[in-house]
């Protein structure tokens, strides 16, 4: 088994190829078998799952590291301008194929597996998915960064590398039960730890002033805690080019120079705990898609990311370019939401206390350094901190912080003189109740730009929760619509599909220019194509049926059945109980009348929710109670069926979006900033039942009103209601079908005769529903019945399939990051050569 033995049958030669980085068939095995034997230590009849993917992943690793290495010295030495996307979450799913994709070896690898006797598809299973994010804000922080690389930005992709990622979800009788989720454990074969790049950050103390020589005002911050924060680096490869960027994620530990016998004479036990409370910072992903109210470990955590990216850019900087007057032409910093925000006073401070710098020049450094993008007008998601927790955490920025705030008030008052309620709206600081810290208002004060991430978006910024500031400086909001990666969401997902559409557009043309998409459209109408649509959509749905029976049970028949999805974090604005309230109703349509022609459904659920959220965990056990009924029910279950798939997580979604027929996008209208599933469903021929909320209104501005399930109050209609004083009650009475759905819910029908296990469901829709469902309901069961007839006429349902793909090239992240370096970054593409 010593590959030595073997290597000159299998690499003939005459090939130049290495076995590091050949990427013929014969190289490939040659490496594997080799990385097998070096780093695993292993030979094939002793290998276990999990050493036989390792070797793949070091096989396809050492295949970026030359164009990862090169890549660098060019942005390095060209002093390219860089891209910092600071972003507490980065949702990456699965590596291995994708970068199998990019690198362009795909096909040659899985011959080279299958002449070795691998069994390709296990190995790509075995891989433990890196879930640093909660949902759709962190995985399109991933998807920008393989769009980065693709259109050759040079950017680096700064976060936390937390041990334990978003919680793996079981469903045990039907509730969500959290299982801690450690992707580390067996070790990341994508990451390369810096031990040697690691920065001090502290925390707590005091602070003193006082003046240098010079007369000028210095600031010491004397800290009470420090901790390291080391840099764990993972390249990112663009498709089919040379530029690989850097993903950078830090981790926190005590610091070298921690030493037991100075700092705790005797104290053991107290060293040791003051060493876990430093590893504690990047222990563990707050498991929710808005903040919890003033935990203290949140904001250290965003703290501690932050001030090793700033320092880490400052080092690069005086590494390459030199003085830091320039900074801002080296750097441009992208604050994903307001989670990273600390970094406006982190970068002034940095740039005050250590480098001596003036504040004007630091303030104007800084306000040209970062831009901010919005992804929620939710009031209880915009983040704020109490002004005690910052003066015990970070007392120095809070100080600095101040002094922004006065500065930026002054110019409010000599704008709009006298107007001391608009000053108090605008002011940093929220001094109703206890005097809290406007993380939002801080971003934007301290950016060039503000963006939200969909028109409808952006223009709702503008005139609520950001009007006062939109007002004083219009010119700095801008939109900038959210988008996927084709790569990951099309070709690693659905390799039928790419298959077929790139008999029509072209070899892999429209893989890196997705508008190239349009090229189907032509065809939309030809029978020829419509059946070879079919038959890739089935076979998709065949493998999420084989899968959801070996996982869970549910039987669903891919031939007969429209696989109806909606997956995505359970929420109430998201409104998956609407979707619930129309199964309730088909069911007892059935029920009444068991000979109804229908056409059959099979409606598919996934989604984590929040540990805290009850309401959105007794979502989950309403639809999977929902679930046992009419699955068990022999007069229905030949024409519905439930499903609820556990653990939806990018793996689990790559299995989900390319099976859909229909995708449910339902939030209330004014709610949903953007959605990026409603993009990946559609991207896949599934079309879209929906409201005119986020990009929802774009994709079916691109696919056509005459190609999109729309249904629901608009925006505006929402506003007006509310302001009205929307009444749910006069629904509920209002309408029979509906009150008798929602009573069949607390019927004790699903829940084994239990009438008050979901009383509090019921309840709060008929007595507030803040988001309106009741209001929707009668509009939503209109659109599913027209759904069903146009599901009827197949043809008419395939055409509107393939304008929906190939209508959803402004979707690509592609055109998104492209958005972001002309209209935002003003960055230009530094291209690398393979
Ligand atoms: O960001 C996505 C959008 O497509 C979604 O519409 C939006 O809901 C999502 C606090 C969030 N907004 N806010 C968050 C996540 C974690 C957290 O701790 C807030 N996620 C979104 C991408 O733009």
């Amino acid at each position: 088994v010593a590959p030595e033995t073997e290597a000159p049958t299998e690499v003939p030669a005459a090939t130049p190829e290495h076995t590091r980085t050949g990427m013929s068939k014969a190289s490939l095995k040659q490496a594997y078998i080799d990385n097998l034997f070096y780093i695993q230590g292993r030979f094939r009849e002793v290998a276990t799952p999990h050493d036989l993917y390792m070797a793949a992943a070091f096989t396809v690793r050492d295949r970026m590291l030359d164009r990862w290495v090169k890549s660098a010295q060019v942005y390095k030495t060209s002093h390219a301008r860089t891209v910092c996307y600071l972003s507490a979450e980065y949702l990456l799913g699965p590596h291995l194929a994708n970068n199998l994709v990019n690198l362009g070896i795909s096909e040659v690898a899985r011959r080279a597996g299958e002449e070795l006797d691998l069994d390709f598809e296990a190995i790509l299973e075995e891989e433990e998915e890196p879930g640093l994010g909660n949902g759709g804000l962190g995985r399109l922080a991933a998807c920008y960064m393989d769009s980065l690389a693709t259109v050759q930005i040079p950017a680096i992709g700064y976060g936390i590398r937390y041990e334990f990622g978003i919680f793996d979800q079981d469903i045990q009788n039907g509730w969500q039960v959290e299982r801690s989720d450690t992707w580390l454990r067996n070790g990341n074969p994508w990451e390369i730890p810096r031990p040697k790049i690691s920065f001090p950050v502290r925390y707590g103390g005091h602070t003193e002033h006082s003046r240098d020589q010079a007369g000028r005002s210095r600031v010491r911050w004397v800290a009470d805690m420090v901790v390291s924060g080391v840099a764990f680096d993972t390249p990112v490869l663009g498709y089919g080019v040379g530029n690989v960027n850097l993903l950078r994620l830090w981790k926190a530990e005590a610091p070298e120079s921690f030493d037991f016998q100075v700092f705790n004479v005797g104290d053991y036990y107290g060293a040791v705990h003051a060493k876990i409370e430093a590893e504690t910072i990047s222990k563990v992903l707050y498991p929710n898609d808005e903040p919890e109210a003033g935990k203290e470990l949140r904001l250290k955590q965003q703290y501690f990311f932050v001030s090793c990216s700033i320092q880490d850019m400052i080092r690069l900087h005086l590494n390459t370019v030199g003085p830091l007057e320039t900074f801002h032409e080296k750097f441009v910093a992208q604050l994903n939401d307001t989670h990273p925000a600390i970094a406006v006073a982190e970068l002034m401070r940095l740039l005050m206390d250590d480098h001596a710098m003036p504040w004007d020049a630091a303030w104007d450094i800084t306000r040209n350094t970062f831009c901010y993008t919005n992804h929620t007008l939710l009031p209880e998601a915009l983040e704020t901190w109490s002004v005690a927790l910052f003066e015990r955490l970070l007392p120095r920025h809070l100080e600095i912080i101040y002094e922004i705030n006065r500065r930026f008030l002054d110019t409010v008052r000599v704008r709009y003189l006298g107007d001391e309620a608009r000053v108090a709206r605008m002011s940093l600081i929220d001094e109703t109740g206890g005097r809290r810290i406007r993380m939002a208002h801080l971003a934007v004060v301290g950016s060039r730009a503000v963006n939200g991430v969909a028109a409808l978006h952006s223009e709702l910024i503008k005139t609520t929760i950001l009007k006062d500031f939109y007002e004083m400086s219009p010119e700095r909001f801008h939109n900038v619509t959210n988008g996927v990666t084709p790569r990951r969401f099309i070709v690693v997902s659905n390799p039928r599909l790419a298959e077929l559409i790139t008999e029509f557009c072209g070899h892999d043309r429209w893989i890196r220019d997705l508008d190239c998409l349009r090229d189907l459209e032509e065809h939309a109408e030809d029978p020829a194509l419509q059946a070879r649509w079919r038959e890739v959509k089935t076979a998709a749905k065949q493998d999420l049926a084989l899968w959801l029976s070996q996982h869970g049970g549910v039987v669903l028949d891919p031939q007969t059945m429209m696989f109806d999805i909606q997956a995505k974090r359970m929420h109430e604005y998201k409104r998956q109980h609407l979707n619930v309230l129309h199964i309730i109703r088909v069911y007892q349509r059935l029920k009444q009348n068991p000979n109804l022609g229908m056409v059959p459904r099979a409606f598919i659920f996934g989604g984590k929710a929040a540990p805290g959220y009850y309401m959105a965990k007794l979502m989950i056990k309403l639809i999977n109670s929902v679930a046992e009924v009419i699955n068990n029910d022999p007069q229905v279950n030949g024409f519905i069926r439930v499903a609820f798939m556990a653990d939806f997580n990018v793996k689990n979604g790559q299995r989900l979006y390319p099976a859909a027929d229909l995708s449910e996008q339902i939030s209330l209208a004014g709610k949903e900033a953007s959605g990026t599933g409603n993009m990946k469903f559609s991207m896949n021929g599934a079309l879209t039942v929906g409201t005119l909320d986020g990009a929802n209104i774009e994709i079916r501005d691109e696919v056509g009103a005459e190609n999109f399930f729309l249904f629901g109050m608009t925006a505006e209609e929402v506003r007006r209601k509310q302001a009205e004083g929307y009444r749910p009650w006069d629904y509920y009475h209002g309408d029979d079908e509906l009150r008798s759905d929602i009573d069949l819910v607390t019927s004790g029908l699903f829940s084994h005769g239990d009438t008050n296990l979901f009383r509090p469901l019921a309840d709060h829709l008929i007595n507030q529903d803040p988001f309106m469902v009741l209001a929707d309901y009668r509009a939503y069961l209109n659109c599913q019945d027209r759904i069903s007839e146009v599901y009827d006429r197949p043809a008419e349902w395939d055409r509107m399939s393939i304008l929906n793909v190939a209508r959803m090239g402004k979707f690509s992240s592609d055109r998104s990051i492209r958005d972001y370096a002309e209209r935002i970054w003003g960055i230009e593409p530094k291209p690398i050569g393979i």
